[in-house]
């Protein structure tokens, strides 16, 4: 009878990303060491606490821990799977930085022993598990490398890309389908029989190259659906039009799905991963670049909009709503509401109070202004003007009465019912 042995597994880098896997993994009952160079993180682990916020995930960290599935070290460790999951971030060129992958890996070569699985699993520019195999290759010349060796592979390498929506990650970890590229069939075959152990949702094999292609190719989707959304509201401000009513109304045709306008596009993949694939292919993505360009653009429109309104109204006090790169998160990387908010902040200094449900104290961003973070109840009571740059629940849900009669502009389109809404200011700024 064939024993199913649990592998043990180690997963590198215990971010936003690498702390759900880890804690899911160990939650399937494999022992997971999880490491990451920040000290401070692995203490705060292995209290079983955790230094993110994601739904659940706090409880299910503290049990794996107390259960000792789950423990963390600045070390790598030997186990049978490694995970890599760290951050690949651009360069001022937009040109992708792996150089956290390739340290990952070095320090992996070390401990990789014979029937070993390396997946990477962090965003990556196409040819980069190629890049890990040769690294592995020329640091253990005492194993077979796949893809290299004519003989059996004495380890197997894949690309395996999470695809998870912050907020959601634990469920969707669980529940998304994967695209699993190996280096070699065989190499993507291993890959799946890990998988297999957590993901409920379908693993599909394929290249690593491939795979790598199919996780950038989803986000510059994304990306680019956005920036048309933003550049119609850019269209509509020009012409005075309401683009929260023309686009209601063209989804109302059977093959139309326009997304929602916003301050720009924030988080760390979607206004990045688009890049990776613009820097290897720059001649034929025009299209994706020119989105990018779009969506960083949008966000000056809304400073420049929200400046002329702010100058329009002398001495009235300004709530900027939201400084989160989206709805309902504490999440401020990359956000081009924090961004918006800390420019006026900049400029117009006492007059704006900052509405944040999801951060205890200003970001550092604020520091040298004198912005003040208030309430809701606060902004409602002293704002005569609000900008709404996140579609927060608790903001939308702010019933008319407690509105009627500040001046709204209303960047997420988040109250349709807003009489003096944003669009008198629009044919104002036009005219
Ligand atoms: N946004 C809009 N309008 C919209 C939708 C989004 O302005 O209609 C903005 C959001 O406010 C936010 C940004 O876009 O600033 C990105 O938000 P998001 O919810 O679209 O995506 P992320 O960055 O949280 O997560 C994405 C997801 N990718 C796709 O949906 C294709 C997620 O599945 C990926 O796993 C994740 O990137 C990642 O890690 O790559």
């Amino acid at each position: 009878m064939l024993v199913d042995k649990k592998p043990d597994v180690c997963v590198v880098g215990l971010g936003y990303i690498g702390l759900p896997t880890a804690a899911v993994i160990a939650r399937s009952g494999c022992r997971v060491v999880g490491v990451d160079v920040n000290q401070s993180v692995v203490d705060t682990i292995n209290r079983g606490e955790i230094h993110i916020e994601e739904v659940d995930l706090d409880g299910l960290v503290q049990g794996v821990v107390a259960r000792q599935m789950l423990r963390a070290s600045t070390m790598v460790e030997t186990a049978d799977i490694f995970v890599i999951a760290v951050p690949t971030p651009f360069d001022d060129n937009h040109a992708p930085d792996i150089s956290y992958v390739l340290n990952a890996a070095t320090n992996i070569a070390a401990a990789l022993k014979i029937g070993d699985t390396i997946i990477l699993e962090s965003t990556s520019p196409v040819g980069t598990t190629d890049r890990v195999r040769d690294l592995i290759a020329q640091l253990r010349p005492d194993l077979k490398i796949p893809g290299i060796t004519s003989e059996t592979p004495d380890v197997s390498i894949a690309y395996c890309p999470e695809r998870v929506l912050p907020g959601r990650i634990l469920e969707e970890l669980t529940n998304n389908d994967r695209s699993i590229g190996g280096i070699t069939p065989r190499c993507a075959r291993k890959a799946l029989t890990f998988y297999k152990r957590f993901v409920r949702g379908e693993c599909v094999t394929t290249d690593a190259r491939s795979a790598e292609m199919t996780k950038l190719v989803e986000n510059a989707f994304r990306d680019v659906n956005i920036a048309f959304a933003n550049e119609l509201s850019m269209v509509a401000d020009h012409m005075g039009l309401d683009v929260w009513e023309v686009i209601r109304l063209a989804n109302r045709h059977p093959r139309v799905n326009i997304l929602q306008p916003g301050p720009g596009v924030g988080g760390h993949c979607i206004a990045v991963d688009p890049w990776f694939i613009v820097h290897g292919a720059p001649d034929q993505s025009p299209l994706i670049r020119t989105a990018r360009n779009v969506n960083d653009g949008k966000i000056d429109h809304v400073i420049a909009r929200a400046r002329t309104l702010i100058l329009e109204n002398p001495g009235m006090k300004i709530g900027c709503m939201g400084l989160a790169f989206k709805a309902n998160i504490d999440d401020f990387r990359e956000s081009p509401a924090l961004k918006a908010a800390t420019t006026l902040a900049e400029e117009f200094g006492d007059r704006i109070y900052v509405i944040e449900p999801y951060a205890a104290d200003l970001p550092p961003s604020f520091d040298g202004t004198s912005a003040k973070l208030v309430d809701i109840d606060h902004a409602l009571l002293e704002c005569g003007m609000l900008i709404t740059l996140v579609d927060h629940d608790s903001f939308k849900a702010i019933p008319l009465a407690e509105r009627a009669g500040k001046i709204v502009y209303d960047v997420r389109g988040i109250w349709p019912d807003q009489p003096e809404n944003a669009v008198q200011s629009q044919l104002r700024l036009a005219s």
